[in-house]
């Protein structure tokens, strides 16, 4: 006797992180000739300086980042603010996450050159080096910035925004829903943690829902996918827009964000991890059995990795089955030998543990 009963449901929790496409400058001042000139970096040209350099949309500049540049010259009386363009080093990914590893605290860079520009009212366009630094294992690193034409170099350090955690999930056919918890690299009691609704539009790319989080004040994180999670090997990458990404100031700002969700598990060892690997693709175990002298060999077939019961009776009486095996299969088809009783029928059946 078979009995096919199909896996309905799997859950587990995977890893993910959120990386902020914008870098926070910290103000920064240097020295020349006893007067102290003073930089900071804005997403707006009025204070208070929110220390963003945003990235813009791809194609748009020639320039991944903008910014305004806030440049004090203590022999003028107010600050003024510089319309700047400004590559960052995002080619290197040395971890082939698709996430840049400038965005990442795990992974360090080094002295990468890139170079911007600033629009000067009286000088016009103005060239930019930069230079970046940061060790890896911190979130804070240093961008040497030299303002050719002014002749002046300063450099400030710069934060990345990071959190990394795990999403808790369970799919129902091609619908996953989840739970994120994700803590801030620098700040450990800053979490940021909500539901997460995802369709399995095909093995390789997750369509994210979008919906609300909370970080660890209680303050509303809403949010809206600019891409499909699209899965490369073990890891899907989105790239997220927050209404507000920083609701600590009054701007809507630090708003662009990669999502990277990386799940190592593949049950049915099909090379594709468990979380967009459709439910159906789990195999209904089935029973085939043959009779050699006084051995009965029941061959199961069903998915690799999958753990089945199979159950083993004389009748067909409900009380009258008792677990025979409990089996993982290391094999699509694997065989169970069992002694048969004489003069008596046997009947199994098999489901998914
Ligand atoms: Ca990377
Ligand atoms: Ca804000
Ligand atoms: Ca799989």
């Amino acid at each position: 006797m078979m009995a096919l009963l199909p896996c309905f449901s799997r859950g587990a929790t995977v890893t993910a992180s959120l990386h902020c496409l914008s870098l926070k400058f910290m103000s920064s001042s240097t020295r020349v000739l006893g007067l102290t000139y003073t930089l900071d970096l804005s997403a707006t040209s009025s204070d208070p300086a929110n220390g963003e350099l945003y990235a813009l949309a791809p194609g748009t500049s020639g320039y991944s980042h903008g910014t305004f540049l806030r440049y004090l010259d203590p022999t003028f009386g107010d600050p003024v603010f510089l319309e700047c363009l400004l590559n960052a080093p995002l080619a290197a990914d040395m971890n082939t996450n698709g996430v840049a590893d400038l965005l990442e605290a795990s992974q360090g860079i080094y002295a990468l050159k890139t170079t911007g520009a600033y629009n000067d009212p009286l000088w016009g366009l103005s060239p930019i080096r930069a230079t970046w630094t940061r060790p890896e294992g911190s979130a804070v690193g240093t961008c040497k910035l030299e303002l050719i034409d002014l002749g002046l170099t300063f450099t400030p350090q710069f934060q990345i925004l990071e959190y990394a955690g795990g999403l808790t999930y369970a799919n129902q056919g091609t619908n996953v829903t989840g739970w994120l918890r994700v803590t801030n690299a620098v700040q450990e009691s800053s979490q940021v943690t909500g539901p997460v609704k995802l369709g399995q539009a095909s093995a390789n790319r997750l369509a994210l829902t979008p919906g609300t989080w909370t970080n660890g004040a209680s303050q509303f994180l809403t949010y809206n996918p600019l891409t499909t999670l699209d899965r490369s090997g073990q890891d899907y990458l989105s790239i997220i827009a927050f209404d507000d990404g920083d609701p600590s100031t009054d701007l809507a700002d630090y708003a662009i964000w990669y999502l990277l969700i990386s799940d190592s598990s593949d049950a049915n060892g099909n090379g594709i991890p468990d979380l967009s690997d459709p439910v159906s693709a789990v195999a209904p175990p089935s029973l085939s059995v043959a009779v050699q002298g006084r051995l009965v060999v029941v061959t199961i077939s069903g998915t690799v990795g999958q753990t089945y019961d199979v159950q083993q009776s004389t009748g067909l009486a409900p009380a009258t089955w008792f677990l025979f095996k409990t089996v993982t299969l290391t094999n699509a088809l694997q065989q169970l030998p069992a002694v048969a009783p004489s003069g008596s029928p046997l009947f199994w059946w098999a489901r998914s543990h």
